[in-house]
């Protein structure tokens, strides 16, 4: 079995990324380019109607949103022991640092915001620093998500 995995470097699909070290499970990557708008592609579409990275494919199963993946990869490999038992503190745990891996860390070298005082003032893609931002592709001038 080898799962797809439709990504582009340092974004959301930061997460995702972990997951073919920690389970040892085939992963293909496929490159979705930003910078050419590759998510916008119609044959991405057709994966994710959304037009955003990540996705996996999984056989049949199609599936977006970075936190599902991760969650659907950490049940389908229970040897990787990626997510505690129901309804233990730990799986608690486990939600809170999935979303927050998902949610609120992005690469920091790769997080330019408008309200940065470190980074480039010129390229976000975030109204706010408590929310997750997703970096600018090389090459493109259009701010997303
Ligand atoms: N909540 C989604 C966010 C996905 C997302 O916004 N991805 C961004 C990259 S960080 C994207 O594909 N942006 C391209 C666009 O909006 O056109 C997830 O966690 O998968």
């Amino acid at each position: 079995m080898c799962y797809r995995l439709f990504d582009f470097p340092n974004n959301a699909s930061l997460a995702p990324h972990i997951l073919p070290e920690e389970t040892g499970a085939d992963f293909e990557l496929v490159l979705v380019d930003r910078s050419a708008r590759g998510q916008k592609d119609p044959d991405y579409l057709r994966l994710n109607p959304n037009g955003r990275i990540p996705t996996l494919v999984d056989g049949d199963l199609v599936l977006f949103e970075a936190a599902a993946i991760c969650m659907h990869i950490a049940d389908r490999h229970p040897e990787a022991m990626l997510i505690p038992p129901l309804r233990s503190d730990e799986r608690s745990h486990f939600y809170k640092w999935l979303v927050f891996l998902t949610n609120t860390v992005q690469p920091p070298d790769q997080v330019p915001r408008k309200t940065s005082t470190v980074g480039p003032s010129s390229q976000a893609c975030s109204p706010s620093p408590s929310q997750a931002t997703c970096s600018t592709p090389p090459g493109s001038s259009t701010s997303t998500s």
